[in-house]
């Protein structure tokens, strides 16, 4: 198995509403592999390094605001394909355009309050893992049926 690792974030919107079981529950039953998890509040320098790309554009300013409003669920899924495989159990980032069957073309209307982050490419997902986790924090476990679901 060639094992891959993505960041996955319930924002704030998400822990207010009692959607971190959801999100979890989805994550699992895809069948990835959990090996990091913690809820948080996320300070304005975490913010601005998560979102870096974003600085200056319009809806910046309020996505720092939303993100560092409210505590977030912090996770780190893995599996072949890990950041693929989140994106499309997200669906679209505006929910207007996500597909039913996804967390928010089923749970969302508004691209603000979107629940949940997943990072875009194996690439941002390393930088993101290391803005929020520790080595020690992330837990290697063998998983009694990773030869169903990871393919071994
Ligand atoms: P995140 O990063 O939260 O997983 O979202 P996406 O990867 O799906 O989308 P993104 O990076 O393009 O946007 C980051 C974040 O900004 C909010 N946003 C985005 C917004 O409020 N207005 C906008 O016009 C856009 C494009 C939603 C997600």
């Amino acid at each position: 198995m060639t094992a891959e690792r993505t960041l996955v974030l319930v924002k704030p919107d998400g822990v207010q509403r009692g959607l971190i079981g959801e999100v979890v529950a989805r994550l699992e039953r895809r069948g990835l592999h959990l090996v990091g998890l913690k809820l948080m509040v996320i300070d304005e320098d975490l913010a601005a390094r998560h979102y870096a790309e974003h600085v200056g554009k319009p809806f910046y300013p309020g996505l720092v605001r939303f993100i560092t409003s409210a505590p977030v669920v912090a996770m780190v899924w893995e599996g072949p394909d890990a950041v693929a495989l989140v994106r499309s159990t997200m669906g679209a980032t505006n929910p207007a355009a996500s597909a039913p069957g996804t967390i928010r073309g089923d749970l969302a209307v508004s691209i603000g309050t979107n629940i949940v982050h997943g990072s875009d490419s194996p690439a941002r997902a390393e930088v993101e893992i290391g803005l929020f986790f520790h080595t020690k924090e992330l837990v290697s476990w063998g998983s009694a049926v990773a030869e169903w679901t990871l393919g071994g």
